[in-house]
């Protein structure tokens, strides 16, 4: 079949490669190995043909049976006109064909666009029509949602995209169990290449690309497997969506393909499906964002699951408070890990032999050795050791420069290669890093500034707390006012005893809530984290 996307446009257009400098630097030093996503998987399936690589519902595969598959959907998609080069938008849900279909896309030379099952109708059409994404990977259904009919009006809104592949009842469009295929060649992209693209977790505007290369996500992934010691006898349970940076590469679902460890995912996150899903494949490690390990931990009251497999839970995505990263080990059982990355490169872990202390204080400390950090005042000068500043970095798997936006890219990196994360923070001499807050997550009382990140900390502290958002409200007299949202347990307190007990913690009194409100949630981001954009709006 001919190729869907005739244009002479290339995949590249917009890309903003590591200088051919620092490239080398990194090839010298063996951070980039040249080896491809899809080399990751055919070397694993070359060293461990026989271990379990893949659990589901009726078992488990294989990393040679794992590795076919893979290849059949490979030479399957080329079969249906995807040709090397060409962008995938992939929206699927935890499961286990996620893994092959991914592969099957890698190798055909695509580039997979991981969109995550949350986006609906406005960023799909966004993100296929910035990626100019000639295919659509759905699952049929999700819960009451129909992805088809998106399907239907973004292949009628967007003109790239000119088929849809379908898991599950295919309606008009083409059912992915037929996309299966045999041949003897696939192309060898260039490992410094695109590999895949992973949506940014940005809290403004439309989500953005991030393309990320073959070099430098195996290295993430491998690098990653390593800080976590994941072995072979390990079982990663993906638990977030798997389109996200955080299971699918940190170590996620390719770092245990670098280490020969088996995978597993769950679509549902909540404690009853996730612990039914540890005790069944006797999970070893899982990653969750903060307000889903407090509710696990929480919820070890009521689940009788037998979570002793579990060994290490990441949390990262969000701040955990301290009190909260208390609660992991004596409530389930496994060590807790820090993680404080971004899809835009940098991933920072607390180590497995730091002291209980330190995984519970800080957000861990960067990866790679070739990983450099600035802490910077507002000025872009660098503060004082220890100070509070804004993170910006550069180095071996952080882009530098969004895919096809060389307006924000201005913005958003220095001259010099760095990434402004916009992530405030505090350097320890250990190298550990303590997140404070977001550069723009600060509400303006009058003059002073107030870090939301800070409050939240606080009010976390309160025995009946279970989630606390602070956001500023609009105040005539002071600018902004400061609303602090809870979720209890039990009786609500009041706003009078909230403001005692922040002032008995210490908090001076300009940080004080001047409002209280309590809701039965808060509205969660695509990937769970608290939604301050749409808490805000609905305020
Ligand atoms: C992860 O990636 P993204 O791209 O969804 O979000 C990145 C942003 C960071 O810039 C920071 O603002 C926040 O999320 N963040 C944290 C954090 N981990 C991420 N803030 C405080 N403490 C943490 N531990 O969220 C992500 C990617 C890979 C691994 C883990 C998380």
């Amino acid at each position: 079949m001919t190729s869907l996307s005739p244009t002479a446009e290339t995949h590249r257009d917009g890309f903003v490669p590591i200088p051919a400098e620092a490239a080398a630097a990194y090839r010298a030093a063996g951070y980039w190995t040249g080896q491809t996503l899809g080399d990751l998987l055919r070397s694993a399936a070359r060293q461990w043909p026989g271990r379990p690589a893949l659990h589901d519902a009726d078992g488990v595969r294989d990393y040679a049976r794992l590795d076919a598959d893979a290849d059949a959907f490979a030479h399957g998609f080329r079969a249906h006109g995807i040709a090397a080069g060409d962008r995938v938008l992939v929206q699927l849900p935890n499961v286990p064909a996620f893994v092959p279909i991914l592969f099957g896309l890698l190798r055909a030379g695509a580039i997979p666009v991981l969109a995550l099952p949350a986006h609906r109708r406005a960023e799909i059409e966004h993100l296929a029509a910035l990626s100019g994404a000639v295919a659509y990977v759905i699952a049929d259904r999700v819960g009451d949602f129909d992805y088809r009919e998106l399907a239907a009006t973004l292949v009628e809104q967007v003109g790239s995209v000119r088929r849809v592949f379908v898991l599950g009842d295919p309606g008009p469009f083409t059912d992915l169990a037929t996309v299966a295929g045999e041949g003897d060649s696939l192309p060898q992209p260039a490992p410094d290449d695109i590999a895949l693209m992973l949506v940014s977790g940005g809290t403004t505007g439309l989500p953005k690309l991030i393309a990320r290369t073959h070099d430098d996500y195996a290295f993430n992934a491998r690098e990653s497997a390593a800080v976590c010691a994941l072995g072979p006898d390990d079982v990663y349970l993906a638990t977030l969506p798997a389109a996200h940076n955080f299971p699918l590469a940190c170590p996620g679902i390719l770092g245990a393909i670098t280490v020969g460890a088996s995978i597993a995912l769950t679509a549902d996150s909540s404690p009853e499906a996730a612990f039914a899903a540890i005790e069944r494949y006797r999970a070893t490690v899982t990653a969750v964002v903060p307000p889903l390990a407090q509710l696990w931990c929480a919820a070890v009251e009521w689940e009788e699951a037998d979570l002793s497999s579990l060994r290490l839970l990441q949390v990262g995505g969000a701040r955990l408070a301290d009190v909260n990263a208390r609660e992991v080990r004596p409530a389930l059982g496994a060590q807790l890990q820090q993680v404080f990355g971004m899809a835009e490169g940098l991933l920072n872990y607390t180590r497995l032999d730091d002291s209980d202390d330190r995984v519970c204080t800080t957000q861990g400390r960067p990866l790679s050795a070739a990983d450099e950090l600035r802490v910077v005042d507002g000025e872009g000068n660098d503060v004082a050791p220890g100070e509070e500043g804004e993170l910006l970095t550069r180095g071996p798997y952080t882009i530098r420069g969004y895919y096809r936006a060389p307006e924000h890219n201005s913005r958003a990196f220095t001259p010099d290669g760095y990434y402004r994360s916009g992530d405030l923070v505090r350097r320890l001499p250990s190298g550990h890093l303590i997140v404070s807050g977001r550069i723009k997550d600060v509400i303006n009382r009058g003059g002073e500034n107030v870090s939301c990140d800070e409050l939240e900390e606080h009010l976390l502290a309160h025995p009946v707390v279970r989630h606390a958002a602070a956001v500023g409200l609009p105040d005539a007299a002071l600018g902004e006012k400061v609303c602090a949202v809870l979720v209890v347990d039990g009786a609500a307190p009041t706003l009078a005893e909230i403001k005692r007990f922040l002032t008995d913690r210490g908090l001076a009194a300009f940080k004080l809530p001047d409002v209280l409100r309590t809701a039965d949630t808060l509205p969660l981001t695509a990937v769970g984290k608290i939604d301050k954009k749409v808490l805000r709006a609905t305020l």
